[in-house]
């Protein structure tokens, strides 16, 4: 067995002297994870001491998630349709057909929409940009015409313009709060189902002379970052990763990433704050300054990276599908990671499977598997394990919402850490769903003009 990386077994060799409650959970952190790091906790490794991915487990374990709850896919809790994208989002990544669960999805999200537009968590709420975005995606990966006809596109439309804010930004429901999310979820939410953009008149932002959907969110976005360089949820308040990714995938949206992300943020000073979250010895991420690592900022940020290097190097060749299994290939994909996929991958592994029985993956070994972390932490998993490369712009930012991209597996410096049997399933870097599926839906709808 090749000796793990001591930046990975030992504490940081350079510490602040003054002790605090931060300092204090920091070292906490550190002496909870090193065991699983360094290999004293048992189980099978491989030759980099790195454990398999327990996929049975985990797989087993999302079965449960969908299938457990008191009246399986029957509506009431607000934070159900989560548990459909986590859930079904995660399966897929590990290599499970969703399919089958395509009548039951219909059945149970057809009474959250709202003659208003929208969805909501449950039947007689009140639509909210989350629960739609976490629907739309689920009606993605189940797929079909069948699926895709549950939304009213006409009456999203509407109430979409109603979210629409005279300073360019979303609202996450009418009367309720502003913030990135709202700009990401409506942004993908417009883009998936091809949501024809003027704005309906009696929107409070066409009446601030916005006549676009999409118009002054960037700008809007913009405002978002912090001195630190960060994304923070809306103009004057504390960066934090999700937010990061939330503006990328947005700004994605808007046009292709190196001419948007430049044109709305300093992306040197980004870079700057997004490498400060990954640690070590932990290999993991954490949200914000001074915070402690979590595995679902393995797709929160580590998702970001593949965002930020399409910014930086615009429309280029890269391996395409099927390369996956072609080493020549896949070695002229190089290693200019901006961060270190190996401390990412062994905390991933190490740190966030829960291996006994009850399977999942988490946000660290002091914490319980749960289907958000799973579908986060296995999100973060495939970005590192492969290489998203943009492989052309759009021509016509007005009307398309997509670029091209392309992916293949990645091997740093030509050398694998992790087994071929541990590789997951590919994800889309702005859609956070296969590829394909995102495809599916965006040309199903492309057909479409109008409603
Ligand atoms: C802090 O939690 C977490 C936040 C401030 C951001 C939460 C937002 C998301 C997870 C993303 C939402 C995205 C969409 C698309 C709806 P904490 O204080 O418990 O964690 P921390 O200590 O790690 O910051
Ligand atoms: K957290
Ligand atoms: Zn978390």
């Amino acid at each position: 067995m090749a000796a793990i990386p001591a930046l990975f077994t030992s504490a940081p060799p350079i510490r602040d002297s003054l002790t605090t409650q931060t300092s204090e959970s920091q070292d906490e952190t550190v002496k909870v994870c090193l065991p699983f790091l360094s290999g004293q906790e048992p189980g099978t490794r491989n030759d980099y001491g790195i454990p398999h991915l327990s996929r049975d487990r985990h797989i087993k374990f999302l079965q449960t998630q969908l299938g457990e709850l008191p009246g399986a896919f029957k509506a009431m809790d607000p934070g159900r349709p989560w548990i459909f994208y986590w859930c079904l989002a995660a399966l897929t990544l590990l290599g499970e057909d969703v399919v089958s669960y395509r009548e039951r999805l219909i059945a149970t999200v057809r009474p959250m929409q709202n003659e208003g537009g929208g969805f909501a968590g449950g039947f007689g709420q009140d639509s909210h940009l989350a629960t739609t975005y976490a629907i739309v995606l689920s009606l993605a990966l189940v797929g079909g015409d069948d699926a895709f006809e549950v939304v009213d596109r006409k009456s999203m439309w509407r109430w979409l313009g109603s979210l629409k804010q005279p300073n360019g930004g979303f609202q996450m429901a009418v009367g309720g709060e502003e913030d990135v999310r709202g700009a990401y979820c409506a942004a993908v939410i417009i883009s998936l189902l091809n949501i024809p953009l003027d704005l309906p008149t009696d929107s409070a932002a066409y009446s601030a002379g916005h006549t676009d959907l999409l118009s002054g969110l960037g700008e809007w976005i913009s405002r978002c970052q912090t001195y630190e360089g960060g994304v923070s949820a809306k103009p004057g308040t504390e960066a934090h990763g999700a937010y990061a990714f939330c503006a990328l995938g947005c700004l994605s949206i808007l046009d292709s990433p190196h001419r948007a992300v430049p044109r709305y943020l300093d992306v040197p000073r980004l870079i700057s704050w997004i490498s400060s979250r990954q640690n070590a010895p932990e290999g993991g991420f954490s949200g914000r300054t001074n915070k402690l690592v979590d595995g679902c900022y393995c797709h929160w940020v580590g998702g970001c990276w593949p965002l930020i290097q399409a910014s930086l190097g615009g429309p280029q060749e890269g391996p395409k599908a099927e390369d996956v299994n072609n080493d020549a290939a896949v070695e002229e994909a190089g290693d200019h990671s901006l961060f270190s996929r190996e401390g990412m991958i062994r905390y991933i592994l190490c740190c966030c499977q829960d291996t006994s029985k009850r399977g999942g993956l988490r946000d660290k070994p002091s914490a319980y598997s749960d289907a958000y972390h799973t579908c986060y932490v296995l999100s973060g998993l495939s970005s590192v394990q492969h290489k998203w490369t943009l492989n052309a712009a759009r021509t016509d930012p007005s009307v398309e919402r997509t670029d091209k991209w392309s992916v293949g597996p990645f091997k740093e410096g030509g050398q694998q850490i992790f087994d071929e049997e541990d590789r997951v399933r590919t994800t889309h870097p702005v859609f956070v769903i296969p590829q394909q599926k995102a495809e599916d839906m965006l040309n199903y709808f492309a057909a479409k003009t109008g409603f």
